[in-house]
């Protein structure tokens, strides 16, 4: 399969975040996208580097003052005092109900409360180059499937489904799978599903397609009841005006097992093949993993092979955008089974011969 990987990701490379009021070390880190580049290399897979600008199409996904505030914030973090260069910026004051956020501050902080939606993005010099060729690499996978290509897999980090129209949020700056089903859309696609697999709720993802039927947003997560983000992902959220009914989620409590997770994948599919999109794009975090630090689902290796499996039976082209996972030794293995998974399944359909391609029935027929 062909994998994208993010040139620049190791210029997001924050010391700490704050997690239960301590200072601790990154839970998303450098070394999970290298795990995985080794891993996807030693299994044979072609790696490549992003060559399509994201810009166009960020500007369609976030907000211009979000995506301006982001690109030249760093800077503006340097222009109240030389010695920020060392400090990691975080919000302190956030725009909650009756206070208004259609006025910018002139304020750095203040500003970044506004466009934030926790303390969860640690912000470094290299945040927003970082975060743009992630996006540029969800946009490169998009071309690359309009062109033809079955299966394509971005590494991208630092992740994006938490981030919304014009907030940053839980490590994701840019919503990078937002942008590949939005440049599938503009490259004349026009139904795209997008399924988000990570322990998370999408939030960001879900509310930028949330009144849309050109995108069909389900997602499986931790019920956020309990679970981070919180303030989203319930199953009565269904989608409004136009995208009334283009909206599934399926939360599962917190200690779910493979079981419980595999039936509402099922579902999952089942909504989408009803929907007869002709591209899905995965928002595929891996912290639905056992052994993953911060998620409590207890998915094991071999059943990421199994989600790859039943992700191809679905018959169509796929992006999968890298998410979370925080279990950053076993992340390779569990991302590449994925894409070994589907594409067992897709190699046994073409030999089959009697089922036609995906990409002859969707993307080829245009
Ligand atoms: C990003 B992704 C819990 C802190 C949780 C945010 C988690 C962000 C997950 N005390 N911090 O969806 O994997
Ligand atoms: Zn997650």
């Amino acid at each position: 399969m062909i994998c994208i990987t993010n040139p620049q990701h190791h210029r997001h490379a924050p010391a700490f975040e704050i997690f239960r009021g301590n200072k601790v070390p990154c839970h998303e880190t450098p070394q999970r996208a290298e795990n995985i580049e080794l891993e996807l290399v030693l299994r044979g897979h072609m790696l490549c580097a992003p060559h399509i600008d994201s810009r166009a199409t960020l500007e369609q996904v976030h907000s211009r003052r979000y995506l301006k505030f982001f690109e030249n914030a760093w800077q503006h973090w340097l222009q109240i005092s030389p010695a920020h260069a060392d400090l990691q910026p975080f919000p302190s004051v956030w725009p909650v109900r009756s206070l208004r956020s259609d006025i910018e501050p002139k304020n750095f902080t203040a500003c970044l409360g506004l466009y934030s939606m926790d303390n969860g993005c640690a912000l470094v010099e290299g945040s927003w180059p970082a975060a743009k060729a992630a996006a540029d690499a969800a946009a490169s996978a998009a071309a690359l499937l309009l062109a033809g290509e079955q299966a394509v897999f971005c590494c991208t980090r630092p992740p994006g489904h938490h981030a919304g129209a014009d907030f940053m949020g839980g490590y994701c700056f840019l919503n990078n799978a937002a942008v590949a089903a939005q440049a599938l859309r503009d490259g004349g696609l026009v139904k795209v599903a997008l399924l988000d697999v990570d322990y998370h709720h999408g939030n960001g993802s879900q509310s930028i397609f949330y009144q849309r039927h050109d995108v069909l947003f389900v997602s499986i997560h931790g019920d956020p009841l309990t679970e981070y983000p919180f303030y989203l992902g319930h199953a009565d959220e269904c989608g409004a005006g136009e995208g009334e009914g283009f909206n599934l989620n399926l939360p599962l409590p917190a200690g779910s097992r493979a079981e419980a997770w595999f039936a509402a994948l099922e579902s999952a599919c089942v909504r989408i093949s009803a929907y007869q999109p002709q591209a899905l794009v995965v928002s595929l975090g891996l912290d639905t993993f056992g052994g993953d630090p911060i998620s409590t689902f207890s998915l094991h290796s071999n059943d990421f092979t199994a989600l790859g499996e039943q992700l191809a039976r679905l018959g169509l082209p796929v992006i999968f955008v890298l998410e979370g996972g925080y279990a950053a030794a076993e992340l390779g293995i569990n991302a590449a089974n994925v894409m070994d998974g589907y594409e067992r399944v897709c190699s046994q359909q073409a030999a089959v011969g009697g089922q036609t391609s995906a990409s002859e029935t969707t993307l080829g027929a245009r």
